[in-house]
Order: C-alpha cells, then sequence, then structure tokens
C-alpha cells in the first residue's frame, strides 16, 4: 500500500495539498461571492450549491483538477467517478455552522470506496469556522439524531454528539486559499460558526469508485466519470458541461434537484407533504425552502 493510502485509511484524513495557485482561488472566490450576491430567487440561492460541477466552469474545473485526482487516484485507484460537489458558504459573522456527523451513513456506498476532497477557496481558519475532523472516527459508526436548526447547513440536520474529550481531539483544518484537505466518507466531522469579517467559503467533491450503487430511495444517481473506465454502469453518466454545454448541464441539474427536493420534502415537511408534488414548479420551492432547506 503506498505511504499515503496507509495514511489515510489509519487517520481517516490528509492536509494540506495544494490543488491550485491562491490567486486562482482568489479569482474564484471574488467571481462566485459577486454572483451569490446578485441570485434573486430563493430556490436557486440554495440549489446552485449541491451538484454544482453542472452549473459553473470554476467547479468542473476543479473535480478534473490534476493535483486532486493525483491523491485520490492514490487512495481509490485509477476509475472514479465525480458523484456530488456541494457549495459550504458561511458569510461573515453568520451563525451558520455543520453539527458534527458521517457522510456514508446516509450514501449507503461501500466501506473505504468513497472520500470526500474539500478545496477552500478563501482562508479557512479557526476564527471563520474551518472543518473540524475527529481522527480516525471513520473506524466507527456513530448514532444520528436529527438537529432541526435553520442555522445548520445540513438540510437534513443529522448530528452525532461528541463527548468532552471527543470535542478536544478534533482537529482543525485550517487550509490556505487554493489548498485542500481529503476525507474518509464514513469520519465524522463539522464545523462552529463565522466570527470573521470575511466569507468562508469551501468546495467540497464527493469521489466514489464505480461498483457504488448509490442509495436511489434518497439521492440521484447521476455521476461524471473523471479518471479511468466505468465497468459498472450503475451510475448514470453526466456529460462534461464544456462538452455538452451550459444549458443542457443546467436542463440536468434542474431535474435532478427538483427530485431531490421532491423525495426529501415527502421525508422532512410531515404536514406540509403534499407540497412534494409541486416541487417542479420553482414557486413552490422559493416558498418551501423559505421554511426549510432541502438539498445538500
Ligand atoms: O464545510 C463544512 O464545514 C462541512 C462540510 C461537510 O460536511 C462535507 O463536506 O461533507
Ligand atoms: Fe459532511
Amino acid at each position: 500500500m503506498s505511504e499515503i493510502k496507509n495514511k489515510f485509511f489509519e487517520k481517516g484524513f490528509l492536509y494540506p495539498f495544494k490543488a491550485m495557485e491562491p490567486g486562482v482561488a482568489k479569482n474564484i472566490n471574488d467571481e462566485y461571492l459577486k454572483f451569490y450576491k446578485n441570485i434573486k430567487s430563493e430556490s436557486f440561492r440554495i440549489e446552485h450549491k449541491t451538484k454544482s460541477h453542472l452549473l459553473f466552469k470554476w467547479a468542473n474545473m476543479i473535480v478534473y483538477n490534476e493535483n486532486i485526482l493525483k491523491v485520490v487516484k492514490e487512495i481509490l485507484g485509477n476509475d472514479i467517478v465525480a458523484w456530488n460537489s456541494l457549495i459550504f458558504l458561511k458569510p461573515p459573522n453568520s451563525k451558520k455552522f455543520v453539527s458534527y456527523h458521517q457522510d456514508q451513513n446516509y450514501w449507503k456506498i461501500k466501506m473505504d470506496k468513497g472520500l470526500t476532497v474539500q478545496v477552500a477557496l478563501s482562508e479557512s481558519t479557526l476564527e471563520n469556522g474551518c472543518l473540524q475532523i475527529l481522527p480516525e472516527s471513520h473506524k466507527n459508526n456513530y448514532l444520528h439524531h436529527d438537529k432541526k436548526d435553520t442555522n445548520n447547513l445540513l438540510a437534513r440536520g443529522q448530528e452525532v454528539k461528541l463527548d468532552n474529550l471527543e470535542h478536544k481531539k478534533l482537529e482543525n483544518i485550517i487550509l490556505k486559499p487554493g489548498e485542500f484537505c481529503i476525507f474518509h466518507g464514513n469520519i465524522v466531522h463539522g464545523s462552529e460558526i463565522n466570527n470573521s469579517d470575511s466569507h468562508r467559503f469551501l468546495f467540497s467533491i464527493r469521489y466514489l469508485t464505480p461498483d457504488n450503487k448509490i442509495n436511489e430511495n434518497l439521492y440521484y444517481n447521476y455521476a461524471t466519470l473523471v479518471s479511468g473506465n466505468d465497468r459498472y454502469n450503475f451510475f448514470k453518466k453526466e456529460g462534461n458541461l464544456l462538452d455538452v454545454g451550459e444549458l443542457n448541464s443546467k436542463k440536468l441539474h434542474e431535474k435532478l434537484i427538483t427530485r431531490q427536493a421532491k423525495i426529501y420534502s415527502k421525508i422532512y415537511l410531515k404536514n406540509l407533504s403534499f407540497l412534494s408534488n409541486l416541487m417542479n414548479i420553482r414557486f413552490v420551492r422559493d416558498v418551501v425552502y423559505k421554511i426549510r432547506s432541502l438539498v445538500s
């Protein structure tokens, strides 16, 4: 086993690696914040943060980034799909946080066959609520509760309760713009609020091996093949945004996100779950998202 792979499976995460020059990250950050401030639609403000590689050239470029894929290949092998990509944005001095959780609990993927790469597009510091990871926690399965809080960046609000000792063991993943961290699909992680005067902008990519079968009752099973071959064809393939064109890619995004919103509204809206059949109407999603965020 390679040194990197050994360390990764021992600790459950590794960092920092360099994806791009700080200046490139800074440009993406500045362009994105301009775009973000101009979003008028409540639903789009939420929906563009999931499967973002189907919408933005910068996000598409990052999922194919050679420096990132080089590290991911060491761990997952040569055949890799990017199944999801997510923007985790915390506005300056906001109460937004991420409850401590394990990701793959919900995806139902194979153990050791999926990981997240989280790229810092802004500084990621203690003050602005950087990612925190509980070392070696990927070796155990923790019980999750629902933490319903509108400030939780996780749509479902899933949470693992950590004791004092576990809290002390949390490692702060401090990154400079352009750097990234990789973490195991089963590791406990989360983050605190942003106490700084700037946005905290992190971008997470879920890389999986193509032999995974995603939990289709809960998620989309579309993915982008970013390296090698897919001999299984469990995932429907997304075309590269640059090849299929922005309009087609945006249409696919809308289709997948609408289905996702329908699924989540059935589960999480309880008394209002009748709205799930209307979630293909943007106005309905605008209203529903005001009540509860339903996608990431
Ligand atoms: O950005 C954060 O603070 C949390 C990110 C996260 O939960 C994830 O990428 O799975
Ligand atoms: Fe997560």
